[in-house]
């Protein structure tokens, strides 16, 4: 029974000695290191399974990185502010300073205990107001470069809480995400929002508040275009962020509106313009304000809506204003309409019925006309006016202004159009202005003060930070409840002024922590702008595709917003992202709510570790399954088993040919598992090592293993494994008394090149499983001997010339009596099959390698069918034999 390896009693020292050694801290002399970042945690208390993918993912490859020679910088920190810790506060008495403090010692021990390598020196928290200060500084920048806005926004109120409440707050709640701190969403409430408070069950109303904006839109098209010269990130989220932004060409079109002055409606779909029987503005709507003064009934329903008390969908009402047609002079009905959204476009369009769908309910509801603005190109029948024609086509013949237009295809129609009288070209975009001000205590407090005579007014700079009085339990914003807080002097006039009491987005702090970690301690500045010109972008950032848009599309905005400030000089501040998928467990995404969570620790750290690095590509979903979970457990038994046999066990001083197999196996696994690396299919290096681990076993088992030849297998398998299970590494390296700590030793070179091992590898399998088969078919129990008969040279040399030549010359023609090729029967033959296999030709290693492989993998053959087994060349054999040899697949003779 060889000795187990148990992780609990080993992880401690190592970790112990991998601090003293400091392993895991950038060197001072780095110049432009490695940076591996994962999405640092939201301080909730404790790992998940989907923490300990994200982080085995940037762990693995940043030791890869580092035994690979280069400098890591792989630094980890807390998103600590939010409203969870809160409503923890609340729920258990105590306050979220307290509450997130133990959280962050608690995770910061796990993390530890998983064996993740951090450089702890940089650690970033961002309810430090050493780093939320800096909130604060960049927060005055931003507002003196134009980029910050003080408006009214609609927001959803909870009357009872007296708080305003995210999107994600009203009914329902969140989903617990991966590393997802449960942020408050920070997009601006939701028209029409009919859902009750998250905690008190009270129904939602919807209040106009002087908010803070960031003005992210003002990069909207920038940060729309540079997606697509994204090459590492994943489509899936560039396609996602370009949706989010929502870049659109189209036109706005210039309707007067006699008595009341003009409306501009932006259209997609400029070339319908004749089919427009109605113009319709949404309910916020500059004009509609007027409008309502002079009628009850435009006010009442303006009123009803913004309550959410509409009738939803169709919904809206006819005003006394028409609107003038700019292209046919035609007085269009002018109506207020729920489904005309303020905030895209200019919140107002023309309704054309005939060719869009919600246009053409609205007409129904209303009693509109639908007009054909288009019809089908190739004149097939449309199904109007029961339904829209949505799609292209060409210009109606509608007579009057449109006969100029008459015929024209949809697409030139819009060009065409463009030069029109009241028409100009536009592009709009979803992307809405970020909202950052949050109703919360637990949060960066915005750095304003507000004069009665000097409006908002900033803090000054030497007045940072702003820092959080102490917590007091109340409802509503414990800010707005403390008067020492809120009474001050207004930096301006020196008049009795009111302290800011909205506190920051916590996506503020998460939009630029991984500059804060190149230097955590800097005291002028929020981070060194020398250090990022020279260090950035992140080489690699991990996390979970929740992220998709807001905290990865705010990165990009702060870089860029950082640029134009000058304290920056990267405006794409990753360069290779990957989404780790989710951890399943029953078929569903493992959380807390679902109940269905296997917590990290239940089965030791690196099976943990290795179990959700192999189970999939870390950008696939996968299932957690207790068999799978054992495979890990397995591996690192028999891989300690084999080092501790080895350390007490005979050796052999002389070599033989399958000791040159192993030597080989050993480079070919290096190149493999280094190239899966670079590739970050970490599953398929598990893979690889656990093939290299059962070769380990079988050769041990075949003989006496080799003294050197075993022992740099041994070291090799050590080495590549350090990056997914390092305790078992450290330990079995010392057992091995290699020098030094695996953690800090060089990755493995193969002793000769190694390029070709897929091919070499491809060679060995194939023959075995032909011998496999052979044995099938002929029915012989236990063969005596195993003959592999390997190509004549001219084969291989024949199959070279096949792959270079064109696919249209006579490949028999050409070969045939030339270049060694004998003119006989079974040289056409081989030729002729050359030629019809030869657009997919495989590449082959030559003869004489082929020889020597097979030769030196023959023990496999022997150790399997207990046969012996020689090779020999074609060239020495019978005709019958040598005929059927072909590059890479011997003819074999059992007997
Ligand atoms: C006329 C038209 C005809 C339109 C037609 C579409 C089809 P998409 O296409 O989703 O990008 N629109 C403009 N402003 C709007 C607002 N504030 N609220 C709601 N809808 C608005 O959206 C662009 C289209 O949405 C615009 O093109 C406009 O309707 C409508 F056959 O103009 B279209
Ligand atoms: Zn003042």
């Amino acid at each position: 029974m060889p000795p187990r390896y148990n992780h609990a009693q080993v992880q401690e020292y190592w970790r112990d000695v991998w601090e003293r050694e400091g392993v895991y801290e950038l060197p001072d002399d780095a110049e432009d290191p490695i940076y591996v970042l994962g999405m640092f945690p939201y301080t909730s208390g404790s790992l998940h399974m989907g923490h300990v993918r994200n982080y085995a993912i940037t762990d693995a490859y940043a030791r890869y990185r580092r035994m690979a020679g280069d400098d890591v910088l792989h630094p980890m920190g807390w998103d600590a502010f939010g409203l969870p810790a809160e409503n923890a506060a609340y729920e258990r008495d105590t306050d979220p300073e307290t509450w997130t403090r133990a959280c962050i010692e608690r995770m910061r021990d796990e993390l530890d205990e998983m064996g993740f390598g951090y450089d702890w020196s940089r650690e970033v928290t961002t309810c430090d107001p050493d780093y939320y200060r800096w909130n604060q500084w960049l927060f005055r920048e931003f507002y003196e470069a134009g980029l910050v806005e003080y408006e009214a926004a609609p927001v959803n109120w909870c009357p009872d809480c007296e708080t305003t409440l995210a999107d994600a707050q009203v009914e329902g709640g969140f989903e617990e995400g991966a590393t997802t701190p449960r942020h408050t969403a920070p997009r601006q409430a939701a028209p029409g929002t009919e859902g009750v408070c998250w905690r008190c069950g009270t129904p939602v109303e919807r209040r106009e508040l002087d908010q803070w904006f960031l003005t992210i839109t003002d990069y909207a098209d920038e940060l729309y275009e540079a997606l697509d010269h994204l090459e590492g990130w994943p489509e899936s989220v560039r396609e996602i962020q370009r949706n989010w932004i929502g870049k659109r060409e189209g036109a706005h079109v210039t309707f007067e509106v006699p008595e009341y002055g003009s409306v501009e409606a932006f259209t997609a779909r400029l070339d319908t313009a004749f089919g427009a029987t109605f113009v319709a503005l949404s309910p916020g709507h500059e004009l509609v304000a007027d409008l309502a003064r002079e009628d009850a009934e435009v006010a009442d329903y303006v009123d009803r809506v913004s309550r959410g008390e509409s009738a939803g969908g169709q919904s809206g009402v006819r005003t006394d204003a028409t609107a003038v047609h700019p292209l046919t002079g035609e007085k269009l009905p002018v109506y207020v309409a729920e489904y005309v959204l303020d905030d895209v476009g200019t919140g107002a369009l023309m309704g054309v019925p005939a060719h869009d769908e919600r246009d053409h309910a609205f007409a129904r509801e209303h009693d509109l006309p639908v007009e054909r603005g288009v019809e089908p190109a190739d004149g097939s029948d449309t199904r109007l006016p029961e339904e829209p024609f949505v799609d292209d086509g060409m210009v109606a013949a509608s007579g009057g202004a449109a006969r100029e237009y008459e015929g024209l295809a949809s697409a030139a129609a819009r060009e065409r159009l463009l030069d029109a009288e009241g028409i100009e070209l536009a592009t709009t975009f979803r992307l809405r202005d970020w909202l950052v001000s949050r109703q919360r205590y637990w949060g960066t407090p915005i750095p304003v003060v507000h004069c009665d005579s000097c409006g908002p007014t900033l803090v000054p700079e030497d007045e940072l930070p702003v820092e959080l009085p102490e917590y007091v339990q109340t409802t509503g914003n414990p800010l707005a409840a403390n008067e020492a807080f809120v009474e001050t002097t207004c930096p301006d006039c020196g008049e009795p002024a009111r302290r800011e009491t909205d506190t920051m987005d916590t996506f503020v702090d998460s939009s630029w922590y991984f500059l804060r970690y190149l230097s955590p301690d800097l005291d002028d500045a929020p981070f060194d702008t020398d250090l990022a010109e020279s260090w950035l972008p992140v080489d690699v950032y991990v996390g979970g595709e929740e992220h998709a848009v807001l905290h990865l599309l705010y990165i990009r905005f702060f870089a860029r917003a950082l640029c134009d400030l000058g304290l920056l000089d990267v405006r794409e501040p990753v360069d290779r992202l990957i989404n780790q998928g989710t951890v399943l467990h029953g078929g569903e995404k493992m959380s807390k709510s679902k109940g269905n969570t296997v917590t990290p620790h239940e089965y030791g750290p690196e099976t943990t570790r290795l179990f959700v690095l192999s189970a999939a590509h870390p950008n696939r979903d996968f299932e957690w399954t207790a068999t799978s979970v054992d495979g890990a457990y397995e591996f690192q038994q028999t891989l300690y088993g084999l080092v501790e046999t080895f350390v007490d066990g005979d050796v052999r001083e002389e070599s033989a040919a399958h000791d040159r197999y192993l030597e080989r196996e050993t480079d070919r696994t290096i190149a493999a598992v280094t190239e899966e690396f670079e590739r970050f299919r970490l599953h398929r290096a598990i893979a690889e090592l656990q093939g290299y681990l059962r070769l380990l076993r079988r050769y041990r088992e075949y003989e006496t293993p080799h003294r050197y030849t075993y022992a740099r297998a041994l070291r090799t398998l050590a080495a590549l494994v350090a990056p997914l299970a390092p305790y078992l590494a450290e330990e079995c390296w010392h057992r091995l008394d290699e020098p030094g700590l695996v953690a800090a030793a060089d990755w493995p070179n193969p002793l000769r090149p190694a390029e070709n091992h897929r091919l070499e590898r491809q060679l060995v399998r194939s023959t075995r499983e032909d011998v496999r088969e052979i044995l099938g078919v002929v029915d012989i129990d236990a063969p005596d001997s195993i003959e592999l008969v390997v190509a004549q040279d001219w084969k291989y040399a024949a199959y070279d010339r096949a792959r270079g030549i064109a696919p249209d010359a006579s490949l028999v023609d050409a070969l045939l009596g030339n270049d060694g090729v004998p003119r006989s029967e079974p040289a056409a033959e081989f030729l002729a099959d050359l030629a019809e296999r030869r657009p997919g030709l495989e590449p082959v290693v030559d003869g004489e390698r082929e020889r020597e492989l097979l030769q030196s993998a023959a023990w496999l053959l022997e150790d399997e069918f207990g046969a012996s087994v020689t090779v020999r060349r074609a060239e020495d054999d019978d005709d019958d034999l040598a005929a059927r040899a072909r590059p890479n697949r011997p003819a074999i003779y059992i007997s």
